[in-house]
């Protein structure tokens, strides 16, 4: 098999020659963006949205990102087309550049951009039929003053404390509190819970203002559903009749299991199962054309 082609600052090269140095800040630090896109059936879906997520996310940590998003948005196709793809999980990646062992990034003359492409299964397997055990983890969401959850930074370490905690304890996914002890979010998706045919979600404030979770909004909205943004404590969550978690690779993913607790009756609920049926068809039916 030959090895994919990544997008490398501009020229597509073989995935092993895809590299950058040990000086590059977002590898010493963590300072850099990236997004999570995925494309189904020849399209990618809400690029838009995600290019201009990545943008903010750069804004947000002052840092230029040297295409203008009409340059990244054909970049992305571009290493698409490369790879002959039609179903794809995409990543584009935007590094500080490379410095020197100091903090600085006036150190760092330009940034690095990459975007690797690869197929891409469904994440949780046949988890989607069976549910998912999840647990609440101790380390807390990074607190917003401190490191905005909504910065897709190239900083996971939050994230991965997390699923490093849930790992230990045997659960398929983490869900994490903020600081105030309020849901947050999963270590790579939102969260949405359901309560007598009310659906609750809690404000972006404590997470990522995820691409999928706006979406379950509007479908949620578009089949005449009641969605309430507002703070989420353990006990709703413990005393749920249903609840779903929403990310780009994640897609839509139903709980039935939260730290031992039995949600609803166990099974996949109405709401989440009508959810993964309208996520499936926006998926396969909108979104920008690859070829
Ligand atoms: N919260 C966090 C912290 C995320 O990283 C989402 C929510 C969902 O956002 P979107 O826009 O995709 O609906 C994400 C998604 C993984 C993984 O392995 C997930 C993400 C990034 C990298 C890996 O689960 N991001």
């Amino acid at each position: 098999m030959t090895e994919s082609l990544v997008y490398t600052n501009g020229k597509f090269v073989p995935k092993s020659e895809a590299t950058t140095s040990i000086f590059d800040h977002g590898f010493l630090y963590g300072d850099g963006v990236f997004e999570g896109i995925r494309a189904y059936n020849g399209r990618v879906f809400k690029l838009a949205e995600h290019i201009d997520r990545l943008y903010d996310s750069a804004k947000a940590i002052a840092m230029d990102i040297p295409l203008s998003k009409e340059e990244m948005t054909e970049a992305v196709l571009e290493t698409l087309r490369q790879n002959n793809l039609t179903d794809a999980y995409i990543r584009p990646i935007v590094s500080r550049g490379i410095g020197d062992l100091g903090l600085d990034p006036r150190k760092c003359l330009k940034c690095n951009v990459f975007i690797i492409c690869q197929e891409w299964d469904a994440m949780y397997g046949d988890l989607y039929e069976k549910g998912l055990k999840a647990v609440t983890v101790a380390v807390r969401r990074n607190a917003p003053d401190a490191l905005s959850p909504n910065i897709k930074s190239l900083n996971y370490l939050n994230n991965i404390l997390a699923k490093i905690e849930a790992n230990e304890k045997g659960g398929d996914e983490a869900i994490f509190l903020d600081n105030n002890g309020y849901i947050a979010e999963g270590s790579g998706d939102n969260i949405f819970v359901i309560k007598n045919g009310k659906i609750y979600t809690p404000p972006t404030i404590s997470n990522l203002k995820g691409i999928t979770r706006a979406t379950a909004i509007e479908l949620l909205h578009e089949r005449n559903y009641e969605v309430l943004v507002q703070n989420i404590a353990m006990f709703d969550l413990y005393t749920a009749d249903e609840i779903f978690v929403t990310g780009t690779a994640a897609e839509a993913a139903p709980i039935t299991n939260v730290d031992g607790r039995v949600i609803g009756d166990g099974q996949i609920g109405p709401v989440t199962r009508e959810m993964i049926k309208a996520f499936e068809e926006i998926t396969s039916t909108t979104g920008t054309p690859i070829y």
